[in-house]
């Protein structure tokens, strides 16, 4: 049986760089499909996606919102030519009763120890409209390592650089942020993955780099110190979201390899302030999500927000538009005052409000959005920015004996002389 694993692409954000991390929904979906079954991969975003051949079957896995429509031209070229389609990952379960009118089969939940029933069902001609997992969570040590075989590895470098792995340690958040649908999708109750599994699954990658993805790595300190105190003997480098603030806990990643970690950052307060400094303090880097359009915040509030980013000095930041995504604390607020603009999910990409803001017009919020890219980054790109913390790991790679890149910097202008010969 061939199955056919595609992955949407998604409209980038217009201030975001031009490269692209490797997908991890599939491949760790991948994981869980039965070894007899002959399954090839497409990522639109890396790879052209032939609509024209005829797979026993297309999966497609869609991580957000804004990926669900392109999903659904994809599923219904298949579906008139006779091909069946089943969709699963977190947009469809965000997406649910949409998603149905567009497949043969969606498929809600985490796929460990399910995947196998799907294909038996596929097989003996009996596919259920619907697999509900929702909220019925699979036994965490089902969750094995992902099948990164599947991916175009050259194709997720960006100028012959080499850019970060995805992996994870954990599932489930305990918190309940406004803007976050995790709890929805994973539940409130952290789910570790047993020590030795994911050890084994880091030593496994061929990859220096990593960004570990779990929600947050902040939400059991002894498990997180342990976590670290094991990572330290295998010197890779990554990046993830936030830390516990606790000395110890920090001098721990430090020394385990955290390279910059993602800070969400709403406010101008002390607290901030000093989290910061202390990551700095241990030289691990930090890259504020900073979302606008919050409540309590209006013009001025804004401008001061982004004086302060850069009093801070952060190595970088990712400004996004508050959004009201389906299955968020956020959404029901805007819902239940009237104030949403429109569902047209393509829309929804953090770029643009979607929404009624409290204190300022619509088109303010998005000029705002432009002012804060272009005034945290106006005597430095998003790129040389970037370009510098890439130099940070470089040189602790080159102080540690880990650093591969002449390697791939070499393949990547033999490539480019190849294309300019031919
Ligand atoms: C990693 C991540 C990213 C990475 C993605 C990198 C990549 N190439 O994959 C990056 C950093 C790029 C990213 C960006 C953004 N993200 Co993000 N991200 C995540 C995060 C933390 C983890 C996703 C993940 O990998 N989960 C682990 C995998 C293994 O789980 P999974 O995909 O569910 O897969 C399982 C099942 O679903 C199933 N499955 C998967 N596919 C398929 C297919 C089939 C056929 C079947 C049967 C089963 C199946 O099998 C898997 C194993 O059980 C989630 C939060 C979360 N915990 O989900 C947010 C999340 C997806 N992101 C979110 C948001 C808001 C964003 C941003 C818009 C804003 C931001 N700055 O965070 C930007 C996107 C900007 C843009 N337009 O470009 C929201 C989604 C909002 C939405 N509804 O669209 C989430 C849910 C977090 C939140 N705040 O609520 N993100
Ligand atoms: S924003 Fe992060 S910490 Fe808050 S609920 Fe979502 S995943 Fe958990």
């Amino acid at each position: 049986m061939w199955m056919k694993l595609i992955y949407p692409e998604w409209p980038k954000l217009p201030n975001q760089p031009e490269f692209h991390l490797p997908p991890h929904g599939p491949v760790v979906f991948a994981a869980t499909v039965p070894d007899d079954v002959n399954l090839t991969f497409c990522d639109e975003h890396v790879q052209p996606l032939d609509l024209n051949d005829c797979p026993d079957m297309v999966a497609i896995s869609c991580m957000l919102s804004c990926q669900v429509p392109r999903g659904w031209e994809i599923a219904d070229h298949y579906r008139a030519r006779g091909i069946p389609v089943i969709f699963g990952g977190i947009a469809t379960q965000l997406h649910a009763e949409e998603t149905r009118l567009h497949a043969d089969s969606i498929f809600l939940g985490e796929a460990e120890g399910r995947t196998p029933i799907v294909i038996d069902d596929f097989l003996k001609g009996r596919l259920k409209p619907v697999y509900d997992y929702h909220g019925d969570f699979p036994d965490i040590n089902l969750v094995g390592p992902a099948r990164r075989s599947i991916l175009d590895r050259e194709a997720y470098n960006y100028r012959g650089t080499q850019m970060v792995d995805l992996v994870h340690a954990s599932r489930g958040c305990r918190f309940n942020c406004f803007p976050c649908c995790t709890p929805f999708l994973g539940g409130r109750q952290f789910r570790p993955r047993p020590f030795d599994k994911v050890i084994e699954e880091l030593e496994g990658i061929n990859n220096n780099r990593l960004f570990i993805v779990d929600n947050s790595l902040a939400q059991d300190d002894d498990w997180e110190r342990e976590l670290f105190r094991q990572m330290i003997p295998l010197r890779k480098k990554w990046v993830s979201h936030p830390i516990r603030e606790k000395d110890d806990i920090l001098d721990l990643a430090a020394e385990a390899g955290c390279w910059y970690v993602y800070q969400a950052i709403f406010d101008t307060s002390d607290v901030i302030r000093a989290r910061i400094k202390k990551y700095k303090d241990r030289g691990i880097g930090v890259e504020g999500t900073i979302i606008l359009g919050t409540d309590d915040q209006d013009e001025d509030g804004i401008k001061r927000l982004i004086d302060f980013l850069l009093e801070v000095e952060l190595d970088l930041a990712e400004f996004t538009v508050l959004t009201p995504f389906r299955h968020t604390p956020i959404r029901a607020q805007m819902e239940a005052e009237n104030r949403i603009l429109h569902n047209d999910w393509r829309r929804y990409t953090a770029g643009e409000a979607v929404f009624e803001p409290a204190r300022m017009s619509v088109e303010k919020l998005n000029e705002m959005f432009q002012y804060a890219w272009d005034t945290f980054y106006y005597d430095q790109t998003k790129e040389v920015k970037m370009a510098q913390l890439y130099r940070k790991v470089i040189m602790r790679e080159v102080a540690d004996g880990t650093h591969n890149q002449v390697r791939l910097n070499k393949k990547h202008w033999d490539k480019k002389k190849e294309s300019v010969s031919s």
